[in-house]
């Protein structure tokens, strides 16, 4: 008789025992979970610079699809003229001290040279 009342007093206090560890575990659950919310990746500037060495720097520029690669032209009058790739963007034509972009929305290497210096090329690499 006395052990059937501590029963049945004892199941309502280990619900709410239950309810209470629940409710105090969500808030550390949403604090744990928020972390994540760091990747933004995308500081990273997607810039090729036209030197006034007729050079092309970084030769190779690594960048993902949907990056917008800027191509800074200096003092130096270049141009950037992509191989007959599918997906590549626009040539850039003579430019100087002037910065413009293309849009890479294709995964693959995107090979190019400027068409003032023989030999100055450069390849853009687009990961999907
Ligand atoms: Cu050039």
């Amino acid at each position: 008789m006395v052990l059937r009342v501590l029963a049945k007093l004892a199941v309502p206090a280990a619900l709410a025992v239950i309810v209470a560890c629940a409710g105090g575990s969500s808030p550390t659950a949403t604090t744990g979970g928020g972390g994540g919310g760091g990747g933004g990746g995308g500081g990273v500037a997607d810039q090729v610079i036209a030197t006034t060495g007729t050079a092309f720097n970084p030769a190779t520029l690594n960048t993902s699809v949907g990056h917008t690669v800027t191509f800074v032209f200096q003092a130096q009058a270049h141009s950037v003229l992509f191989d007959a790739v599918p997906g590549a963007p626009a040539n850039i034509g003579s430019s100087a001290n002037t910065s413009v972009g293309r849009l890479f929305n294709t995964a693959g290497t995107f090979p190019y040279q400027c068409g003032i210096h023989a030999g100055m090329n450069g390849s853009i690499v687009v990961a999907p």
